[in-house]
């Protein structure tokens, strides 16, 4: 038997397992006590790396479609078939005319993640899309603004802090986004322990609320009020304090005059939280030796998202917490790439291109995902007729499913490099499944960079897979040289490019971490006398390197153009101005109406952690949630099946009641609806429950990068019967 290290890449905690093998038998997973960063820390979710590795279900070779059934076919033929109709279609129609979708494992996977950027580069279409649009661009966009790098996020110093507040995150249940920390409840209690505040704002009274020293129902999608009273409090009463950014700040007079007409006063109504108590927050948070505000999914996904995260930017500088410890902290990890970013011109842009039916700017080059449907829908020039999907599963993710499904079924063409054959692929033509967790090294590059401590961490293969499998870095450097050679008009460039490709040109992705960890910040620089890391160091210490506490590093992240941070950027001071123009008007609400939102709970993984058995046990996780004035006042009984109906569609489901909600909001999960017809996920199938996006529609978008509004959309709710 040996013991493997590795670093569990299901979420953003980045927890360190021990893996007991015994020749290719996955025999035990145990928390790692000497990992620096985890201390032994695991959820129920690290079992899943075994059971998944396990899954009958799970893919092994290329899926083709034939007819309403599948056959496996060879490596060689699948990606010459994916190459070569993909390049078809962009010869014949454009290279727009074939859609890529990356979704959320992507950026778990080193691989992955630096790999698909040589393919997108290479089908050069301007309809990308990913997760990141029902997810944290907002929070991109913000970083964007403020210091001239969407990967500048300002991460809560939490082992530090004396003062968090949360806003729409339940990070004892998520266990926390942008803001990589193992086992956080421990961490919040700790801020407890040594005098300090815990306060959130959620319209539910979430496992991370319920353990909080105070919390705050607040209506959905009203976030950017709340703040911006915060903000009005803090300036009006001259609480604001000279921090590490203080002499980089401009514009603050222009702020000031942004944020005069959001007392608490004026916000109390719709915000649902009384005048008085938004100017306790604000003055006690102002006053904290230390302080750090944090928003997440809530405040991301709705309608004012991008003002919200610029907000709690802003207030975290206004206080003076911005570089300061306990506050909100840039990392300054072992690969950065951020500085990498920097060293090509790439620190994000937004709005140089549009989306061709709506008009909806890019964000850092993609086209919001609640735009995909419609543009594989509408006839005309630049239509998609092609998609490559990666580790994505939007038809379960993405605003209206119902529609996702049926543009994908009207593709010319689609492969999908995934694991499964789900709720999204089984519309491929094609699927390729690469090697799972447990049979690919890994190196965590995303998730180090927005970590609350620099640590550094090399997992090595666990289970070798077999002879006839391929990584996602080898299926995407293939399909990479394939369709450059495709697309060549050139005869010599085609033969190089086809020459490249059987010599396998791109470097692995060990050469290539032990290239950027060397070079990087605290590389050797291939230095024999210098101590810095190296590949070869961190597989000296399987538990991980060290690097220390969050430190100041204000000067070398802000690279915007002017210098300065731009309080008063225009973008934010006219979202600021039509926010204003809502505060006159007065709260429309249809009679009946309830405003649905999502949550996650600690035994869930998105929509592709439900084939685990040991995940998918429980009953009934899949419920609406509504407070019992609302279940009253609709005669409707817990533990009945509800139909729940918006202006996109309809699902059924079982009412839970609980006055853990707050009046006038329902609850559920998204990545349920296993039901669809035509996926292979047995144990997903048994308890299939209902997708939460069949019901989110694809129209309002957030004002600034066109996030999807997941969160506070209009449902009715009623009696099955009725
Ligand atoms: N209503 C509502 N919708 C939401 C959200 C919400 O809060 N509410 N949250 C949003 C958020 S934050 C996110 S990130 C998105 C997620 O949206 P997506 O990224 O589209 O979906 P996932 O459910 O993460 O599906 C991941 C897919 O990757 C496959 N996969 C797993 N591991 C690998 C691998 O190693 N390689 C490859 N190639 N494939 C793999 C799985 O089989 C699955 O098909 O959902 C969003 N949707
Ligand atoms: N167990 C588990 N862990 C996960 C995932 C998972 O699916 N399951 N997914 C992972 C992914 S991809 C991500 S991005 C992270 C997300 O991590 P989090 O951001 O912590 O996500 P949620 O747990 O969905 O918490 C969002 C909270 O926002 C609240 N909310 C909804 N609307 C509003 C609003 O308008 N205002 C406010 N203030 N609050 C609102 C909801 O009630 C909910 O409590 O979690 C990751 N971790
Ligand atoms: S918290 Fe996240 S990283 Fe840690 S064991 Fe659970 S799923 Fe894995
Ligand atoms: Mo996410």
């Amino acid at each position: 038997m040996r013991t493997v290290h590795k670093t569990c890449n299901l979420c953003e905690a980045t927890c360190g397992v021990l893996i007991d093998v015994e020749r290719d038998k996955v025999l035990a997973i145990r928390p790692d006590e000497n990992d620096p960063f985890s201390r032994g820390h695991i959820c129920p979710k690290a079992f899943a790396l075994k059971e998944i590795h396990e899954d009958p279900d799970r893919l092994k070779k290329p899926l083709r479609r034939k007819g309403k059934d599948w056959e496996e076919i060879s490596w060689e033929e699948a990606l010459e078939e994916a190459a070569s109709r993909l390049a078809e279609i962009q010869k014949k129609h454009g290279d727009n005319a074939v859609a890529t979708y990356m979704g959320n494992p992507s950026v778990h996977n080193f691989g992955t993640l630096f790999y698909s950027q040589f393919l997108l580069r290479a089908l050069g279409t301007r309809n990308r899309f990913s997760a990141s649009s029902v997810d944290q661009n907002p929070k991109h966009a913000s970083s964007l603004f403020l210091f001239g790098h969407i990967l500048s996020v300002p991460i809560p110093d939490l082992d530090r802090t004396q003062y968090l507040l949360v806003l729409g995150a339940n990070p004892v249940a998520s266990n926390g986004s942008l803001m990589t920390a193992p086992d956080v409840r421990a961490r919040l209690k700790d801020i407890q322990k040594r005098g300090g505040k815990v306060v959130v704002i959620d319209p539910r009274r979430t496992e991370t609320a319920q353990m909080a020293s105070e919390h705050h129902f607040i209506r959905p999608g009203e976030d950017a009020f709340f703040l911006a009273a915060l903000l009005h409090t803090v300036i009006e009463e001259k609480l604001g304090r000279e921090g590490p950014a203080a002499s980089r700040m401009t514009g603050l007079e222009d702020l000031r005059k942004l944020v005069r007409p959001f007392s608490p006063e004026a916000v109390e109504a719709r915000t649902g939280i009384a005048a008085a108590e938004i100017r306790r927050i604000a003055r006690e948070f102002a006053k904290a030796s230390c302080a750090a505000c944090y928003g997440r999914i809530g405040t991301c996904l709705q309608e004012f998202g991008t003002l919200s995260s610029w907000l709690v930017d802003v207030l975290n500088l206004l206080t003076g917490n911005v570089d300061r410890p306990g506050g909100a902290m840039f990392t300054t990890p072992a690969v950065d790439l951020r500085t990498l970013a920097n060293r090509t011109g790439n620190t994000g842009h937004y709005d140089v291109w549009r989306s061709r039916v709506r008009n909806i700017p890019e964000f850092n080059g993609e086209i919001p995902v609640a735009c995909l449907a419609e543009e594989i829908l509408t006839p005309g020039e630049g239509q998609i007729r092609g998609l490559l999907t990666i580790a994505g599963n939007p038809v379960l993710s993405a605003p209206n499913g119902v529609q996702m499904d049926k543009a994908f079924s009207r593709l010319g063409y689609y492969v999908a490099v995934d694991i499964y054959l789900n709720e999204t692929t089984r519309h491929a033509h094609l699927i390729l499944p690469p090697r799972w967790s447990l049979e690919q090294d890994n190196y965590e590059v995303a998730f180090h960079g927005f970590a609350i401590r620099n640590t550094a961490k090399y997992s090595p293969i666990v289970v070798e897979a077999g002879p006839g499998t391929k990584a996602d870095y080898e299926i995407l450097s293939d399909l990479t040289l394939r369709v450059l050679e495709k697309k060549a008009a050139n005869p010599l460039r085609r033969a190089a490019l086809g020459a490249a490709r059987r010599l396998k040109a791109l470097p692995s992705p060990r050469t290539l971490l032990d290239f950027l960890l060397r070079t990087g910040p605290r590389g050797d620089g291939y230095l024999p006398w210098k101590k810095g890391l190296s590949l070869k160091r961190l597989e000296e210490n399987p538990s991980g390197v060290d690097l220390g506490a969050l430190e100041p590093s204000l000067d070398q992240v802000l690279v915007a153009k002017s210098g300065k941070i731009e309080l008063g950027h225009p973008l934010m001071g006219e979202q600021l101005g039509k926010l204003a123009g809502r505060l006159s008007k007065k709260l429309e609400k249809k009679n009946g109406e309830l405003l649905l939102i999502g949550r996650r709970e600690l035994r869930s993984n998105n929509s592709w952690g439900h084939n685990s058995p040991t995940l998918a046990k429980g009953s009934n996780r899949c419920n609406l949630i509504m407070n019992p004035y609302d279940a009253d006042r609709l005669n409707l009984k817990k533990g009945e099946d509800v139909n729940i109906r918006s202006r996109v569609g309809e699902v059924v489901t079982r009412l839970s009641v609980s006055d853990e909600i707050m009046q006038g909001v329902v609850s559920l999960p998204h990545g349920w609806g296993h039901n669809r017809e035509g996926i292979r996920q047995g144990v997903a199938g048994k308890n299939p429950g209902v997708s939460a996006n069949d019901l989110t529609d694809e129209m309002p978008l957030e004002q600034v990068v066109g996030n999807a509004v997941l969160n506070g959309v209009p449902v009715t709710v009623s009696g099955v019967e009725a």
